[in-house]
């Protein structure tokens, strides 16, 4: 079942009714300013950091959980009150219809002949969000009405909200000035700044104190002020700042009223508050104000958004047959890279903006889906992430945003963490040919004293491995490799005790097959990098060390019919066939086959046939099977989830990715791109029903097979499942390879695709590549041509014109 359509001219999910079977969002902001929006106009913005700048208020764990606050509307006719974008009133509308689209959204609402549209969006370099507010009387007779708007402030500090009451109740300050409420509080202390909430129009009244509009006893759903048509002029003082307008409008029958309401955010440089003592220095809300001073200027700033958007989207478009794949590919799994490139995985529906920093691993590989939008910013991002590395080559598991340090509240020693910079580096080199940027000097730990360039970086990365080698020679896990909640060497603390260092008393450790998967899979690309960019003997070191990897991994890793997944700190099999639950899991299929091993024997299919008898399901791939039905504490918080959620047996969207591209690896691309449509949103829109989540992003986890609630996303937006499915079908299974000294092509698509078209663009160029596939093959080139001309590689050399280059691609 579906609750709405996708409008792709238009780049937008169109929702069609308030009753989605969970709030479906958007994001709004593309810098500093940023905003969660649902379809029925919940969420809360803030700047910069989602914890120490929240601007306004909502409650987690609200029931019902989307009316936790928003941007509200509301419309007082004389005989009936509702909210044009259904809440927080919830009153049924004759009509209803939200617009997400790439950074911004739309809701109409149409009740009793007034049709209501509100746009929501944050304008480029602006740190404020513009309501454009359209009000229409689609009937035969006049009508007067009041409408009312409303914002609740957050006290800056989201936590420090939530908790600190005692002294939060008594701090809040606001300041009225026309049609401006100032949301003041703490201004006086050592930051200088505020936020206000305006409106281009002259106003009826105004409440800026929660309970003088709302009433004591009285929710959202019906504040005293709005059933009564009434503002009360409320100042606040302390307890609970809002920002609440009312405008009174008498439409005669067709008239149509704009307005523009903004919800901004100004920071003043410290000197200006030793110079206005007191005083918050309105000059940058006053220029805000100006610049939003009418509906078409409004108008002019979503045009710009669009053309930001169009020009980020354009760098990989595809036309194929088939049209879900085509507005994955060139509209949502595009836009939710972007989004998780700005917010990490700091704020969403599931995160709560006050918890994780930015994650090592995950900014590494949320690199891989942005790089070719933002390589500018991707570069930035690099060198951000390399300053938190550690001398001896380990990673902070994050970083905080606003200071790009690295923090260890959740410990270190994640031992795939180092690998996935490398990764990253080498994906940017490929994109954009910048070799300089291995020369950049990059502190260790932030420590500048201790800069070494970045390819440095890349070499203590590879050798972090080589130095944390259990009894095995397969890779030490550490505290958890990618997957979080195997918890292999957690038995052995005593109570009380933190996980300090990779070996345990017993002198035995956990070593994971997943990272000597990747050691050679990132190792080659390194290798490959290192050769590339002049340094020989490092490249030939690194494959020698990757061979002596694969040759463990064969010996030791090899499993009968599939990779496994792990030692245990007592040295016993996990994911194995030994094992009585957790007999085989994804991620070492995934990565080993990624990185070349079993291809010549026949194991990597045999592993891939085992992943789809045993791990396979209508929504998707599950992690590992059988589920776990107890807790085992040598395996740690794996075990602990009930069977089929999470890391325990979930669907974890990220990894079938991985499956995807060995699946392409082997050349198998009918089942890598089953795989792909089993779990992409654009085709788990028709059960919607079932899956619940948002049906043009990816959601972390769809509960598995074992699971009660079977099919069930949760954690919908900020996961690596973007940028990994991103990679996986353009890359992988399209075939479109970044290299560096081009574009490789080798597609691993189904057999019965006729012809697709991929314009891409690199470095400057655009290529426009047709792969035509007359003979129905999976993989291979027959043979190709460049602007007419054969060419005898799968390469397609740079040309570095700036022109656009025509590629014939005949599969065969
Ligand atoms: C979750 C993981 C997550 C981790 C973050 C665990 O409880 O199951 O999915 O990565 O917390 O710290
Ligand atoms: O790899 C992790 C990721 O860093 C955070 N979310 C869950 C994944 C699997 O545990």
């Amino acid at each position: 079942m579906q609750f709405g359509y996708f409008d792709d001219a238009r780049k937008e999910y169109v929702i069609t009714t308030p009753a989605t079977p969970y709030p479906w969002i958007n994001y709004l902001g593309s810098k500093d300013f940023f905003s969660l929006i649902s379809n029925t106009g919940g969420g809360y913005s803030f700047y910069k950091d989602a914890k120490l700048r929240r601007i306004t208020r909502f409650r987690y764990n609200n029931v019902p959980l989307d009316l936790g606050g928003g941007r509200y509307y509301y419309i007082n006719d004389g005989k009936e009150v509702w909210s044009p974008g259904y809440a927080p009133v919830k009153k049924e509308l004759e009509r209803y219809e939200c617009r997400h689209g790439m950074g911004y959204t739309k809701i109409t609402g149409e009740k009793n002949h007034i049709e209501t549209e509100i746009t929501f969006f944050v304008p480029l370099d602006f740190n404020g969000e513009v309501h454009k507010v359209v009000i229409k009387n689609t009937g035969n007779s006049n009508k007067n009405i009041t409408l009312f708007s409303f914002i609740e402030w957050c006290l800056w500090n989201a936590l420090d909200d939530q908790t600190n009451f005692q002294r939060n109740l008594n701090t809040g300050e606001v300041e009225i000035e026309g049609s401006v409420i100032y949301h003041k509080t703490e201004y006086k202390e050592r930051r200088d700044h505020y936020a206000f909430f305006s409106v281009n129009a002259p106003t009826a009244g105004f409440d800026s104190d929660r309970e003088s509009f709302l009433g004591t006893y009285n929710g959202f759903q019906n504040p005293d002020a709005v059933l009564e048509g009434k503002s009360k002029n409320s100042v606040a003082d302390g307890w609970s700042p809002i920002a609440s307008h009312s405008l009174e409008l008498s439409l005669d029958p067709g008239e149509t009223r704009e307005y523009v309401f903004i919800l901004g955010y100004v920071e003043n440089d410290l000197e200006d508050k030793w110079k206005l003592k007191n005083v918050i220095n309105k000059t940058k809300a006053y220029r805000m104000m100006e610049e939003f001073s009418t509906a078409e200027k409004a108008d002019g700033a979503l045009k710009k958004l669009a053309d930001y958007w169009e020009d980020l989207l354009s760098g990989y478009t595809l036309v194929s047959r088939d049209e879900k794949l085509n507005r994955m590919v060139n509209i949502w799994n595009q836009y939710q890279c972007m989004v998780t490139f700005n917010l990490s995985r700091s704020a969403s529906y599931f995160e709560s903006g006050i918890g994780r920093g930015m994650g090592f691993r995950d900014s590494n590989q949320d690199l891989l889906g942005f790089l070719h939008q933002v390589p500018d910013r991707a570069r930035e991002r690099i060198i951000d992430l390399a300053s938190t590395q550690l001398e001896d080559g380990g990673a902070y598991h994050q970083y905080q945003p606003l200071t790009k340090r690295g923090n260890d509240e959740v410990g270190g020693n994640f031992n795939d963490d180092p690998l996935w910079l490398i990764l990253a580096v080498a994906a940017y080199v490929k994109e954009t040919g910048d070799c300089g940027i291995l020369n950049v000097s990059t502190p260790y730990d932030n420590d500048e004293s201790k800069a070494a360039p970045l390819a440095d970086h890349l070499k203590r990365a590879f050798d972090h491995v080589i130095h944390n080698l259990g009894p095995h020679g397969l890779p030490l896990i550490g505290r958890a490799d990618w997957n979080d909640c195997l918890n292999l060497n957690c038995f052995s603390l005593e109570p009380g005790e933190s996980f300090q260092t990779t070996t345990s008393k017993d002198g035995r450790v956990a070593e994971s097959v997943m990272i000597a998967g990747m050691f050679v899979y990132i190792g080659k690309e390194y290798a490959a990098l290192m050769k590339k960019t002049g340094n020989e003997t490092e490249g030939l070191r690194a494959e020698k060390e990757v061979h002596e990897m694969e040759e463990i991994i064969m010996k030791y890793g090899y499993d009968g019919e599939w990779f496994l997944r792990a030692y245990d700190d007592f040295g016993r099999k996990v994911g194995s066939r030994e094992c009585k639950e957790g007999r085989i899991f994804i991620e070492s299929q995934g990565l080993c086959i990624m990185g070349g091993l079993g291809l010549s024997d026949g194991k990597a299919v045999n592993a891939l046939d085992a992943v789809e008898e045993r791990l396979g399901t209508k929504y998707g791939l599950v992690l590992n099977n059988p589920a776990f039905t107890k807790y085992y504490v040598e395996y740690g918080e794996i075990s602990t989830y009930p069977e089929g959620y999470k890391e325990n047996a979930g669907i974890f969207c990220h990894n079938n990715a991985w499956i995807m591209c060995a699946e392409a690896v082997v050349g198998r691309g009918d089942k890598a791109f089953d795989y792909y449509t089993r779990i992409a949103p654009a085709y788990t829109e028709e059960y919607s029903e079932i899956h619940r989540m948002e049906p043009y992003v990816y959601s972390q986890m769809i509960a598995g097979k074992d699971a009660k609630r079977f099919g069930e996303a949760k954690n919908s937006w900020l996961t690596g499942t973007a940028s990994w499915n991103f990679v996986a079908i353009t890359q992988y299974i399209l075939g479109i390879k970044p290299d560096y000294d081009g574009i490789l092509i080798d597609p691993a698509i189904p057999k019965e695709w006729d012809t697709y078209q991929v314009t891409r663009k690199f470095r400057g160029d655009i290529y426009r590549i047709t792969v035509n596939n007359p003979n129905h093959v999976s993989k291979g080139i027959e043979r190709m041509s460049v602007d007419g001309k054969e060419i005898v590689s799968a390469v397609i050399p740079f040309a570095g014109d700036g022109r656009v280059h025509e590629v014939i691609v005949t599969m065969g």
